[in-house]
């Protein structure tokens, strides 16, 4: 009888009194503390009426409650879902409506709106607000501190996790225990964490990467994570004394390159800074080791993976590329039409398969189909190819994706939105180099013959439904858009033309 993720990451820490979390205040809170907060919150799930298998929507603020949360739905075998805090209403409602979550955990400022959709589909909101305050954690406080852990198969679900597709049309990732517990065992062996770590975790926690590979990981080694709500250049600069190790999106490492105190000193004593979740360029890579003498160890995921490929620890940590597969993680390069293998150096498609990938999308047996082979390879989407020395170069992508600050966006998504508002014929949204998101959001947009959009109030009903981090920076009108001869869309025209919009002044 047990549960493998809780037990794994978990459990085994239950009587350690060394720190786990160590918070902006200077309070620090231990493993034990922190699983005791976690089994009073899985007592109140459990008091609350839900059962293994029931979701649970969490859009709240980065807290250590936060991060509770997630190990009491591990322990009572409940589907953890996080969802990012820019979501707008009418995203959440998508998501909620579509994971018939029966319990919905938010901040009081959205407790109203999202109170609304609960109604419509019989779940419960309870709250919990970043100070710790809120309607969760009172009644939780209240709750025994020993709670008989939840039987779960290493194949049941334990998280579902959104993306949003080419389609506008949001995925919901099923990942199973095993899944989150063999990446999480594969990373902290290849990248030594131990006990001994200090994490400085300044990346959200609705996503893989802050999630499934940052806290994961601390938790495979029993180490200890700086846990700041954001990621603010002065608190990093300020705390990386106290830390051994550093993950971040290539926006983490541009800021701090672009702070003369970011030092060689400041640095001398870090053991590890690793980077992923968008490309780091050979450039930054390189800027990077002239002024710390630190090689960034870049890798390479997903959401429906969790982590693929990672360069190696001790070895070459080449720059511009993403490493080798990891153990276990079989990788191949295949023509897009046909899936066939290509030969050593050549460009395909990226296809994935291993304990890391994910079960499928949630009640999309079609989608999963599509992407997810019978033999159990998944096709990330990515293009790339392997070099002679073994390395995986990723060289573009098969989807129409924008890769915003480590936020995916896809353009498909807003130009719903675009395409509706009034006087617009038609509308194509591209992905262009921006100095500090690494990518951001152009709207082109073609009017109705004779008519002339209103930009501003266009951009107002792209606020109204989308999050902010998903905004097109700037909206430019277009006679029309270059097609080829088969009649489709050329991105890439647009992206030439307007290439250098948003480069640094
Ligand atoms: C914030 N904004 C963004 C943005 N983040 N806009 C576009 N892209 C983003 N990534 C908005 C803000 O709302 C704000 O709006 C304005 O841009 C300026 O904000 P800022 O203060 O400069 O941003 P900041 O809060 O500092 O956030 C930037 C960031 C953050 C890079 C630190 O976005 C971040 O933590 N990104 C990490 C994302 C991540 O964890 N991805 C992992 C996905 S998992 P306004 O209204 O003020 O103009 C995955 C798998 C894998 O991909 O392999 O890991
Ligand atoms: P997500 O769906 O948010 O998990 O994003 C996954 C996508 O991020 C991948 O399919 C890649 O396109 C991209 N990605 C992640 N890590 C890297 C990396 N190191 N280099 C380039 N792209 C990356």
């Amino acid at each position: 009888m047990t549960n493998p993720l809780y037990d794994g990451l978990f459990g085994v820490h239950a009587d350690k009194r060394t720190p786990f979390l160590h918070l902006l205040d200077g309070t620090t809170i231990t493993h034990q503390d922190f699983l005791a907060n976690a089994t009073r919150i899985a007592n109140l799930t459990a008091k609350i009426g839900l059962k293994p298998g029931d979701r649970v929507a969490v859009q709240v603020q980065k807290s250590p409650d936060a991060l509770a949360l997630y190990a009491a739905c591990a322990q009572s075998g409940l589907i953890f879902l996080p969802l990012n805090t820019a979501y707008t209403v009418d995203e959440l409602s998508y998501f909620i409506k579509d994971s018939g979550a029966l319990l919905i955990v938010c901040d009081d400022r959205s407790k109203k709106d999202l109170s609304a959709i609960a109604n419509r589909s019989g779940a419960t909101v309870e709250t919990l607000n970043a100070d710790g305050s809120g309607s969760l954690a009172e009644q939780a406080s209240g709750m025994p501190s020993t709670f008989s852990t939840v039987d779960r198969d290493a194949d049941d679900l334990a998280a579902l996790l959104y993306t949003s597709g080419t389609t506008g049309r949001s995925k919901g990732a099923m990942l199973t225990q095993a899944n989150l517990l063999s990446n999480a065992r594969t990373l902290a062996n290849e990248w030594r964490f131990t006990s001994d770590d200090v994490l400085l975790h300044a990346l959200p926690i609705f996503h893989t990467h802050g999630l499934f590979v940052a806290s994961n990981v601390t938790l495979a080694a029993g180490g200890s994570m700086i846990f700041l709500p954001k990621f603010d250049l002065d608190q990093i600069i300020g705390l990386m004394p106290r830390a051994t190790t550093m993950m971040g999106v290539p926006t983490f490492y541009t800021r701090l390159l672009d702070d003369v105190r970011f030092t060689r000193d400041l640095t001398s004593h870090m053991r590890l800074f690793v980077s992923g979740s968008a490309p780091l360029l050979a450039e930054t890579h390189g800027q990077f080791e002239e002024r710390t003498n630190h090689r960034i160890l870049e890798r390479y995921g997903m959401t429906e993976t969790n982590m693929n490929t990672s360069n190696p620890y001790e070895g070459e940590r080449r720059a511009g590329t993403v490493g080798f597969p990891l153990p276990d993680v079989e990788l191949k390069i295949t023509k897009s039409d046909s899936g066939e293998a290509l030969p050593e150096g050549e460009i395909g498609q990226i296809e994935v398969r291993g304990p890391n990938v994910f079960k499928g999308y949630w009640r999309m047996p079609d989608k999963t189909a599509d992407e997810l082979r019978q033999d159990g390879f998944f096709i990330t989407g990515d293009l790339g190819q392997i070099d002679s020395d073994g390395y995986v170069h990723i060289v573009g992508r098969n989807k129409d994706l924008i890769i915003s600050g480590g936020y995916n966006i896809y353009p498909k998504e807003i130009e719903l939105v675009l395409d509706e508002q009034p006087g617009v014929l038609e509308s194509a949204v591209i992905g262009l180099p921006h100095p500090d998101f690494g990518e951001t959001v152009l709207g082109v947009v073609i009017p109705k013959v004779g008519q002339s959009p209103d930009l501003d109030k266009m951009m107002d009903a792209v606020s109204q439904s989308l999050a902010r981090f998903k905004h097109p920076r700037r909206l430019v009108l277009l006679n029309e858009l270059p097609r080829n001869a088969m009649g489709k869309v050329q991105k890439n025209v647009l992206r030439d033309q307007y290439q250098n919009i948003f480069a640094k002044a």
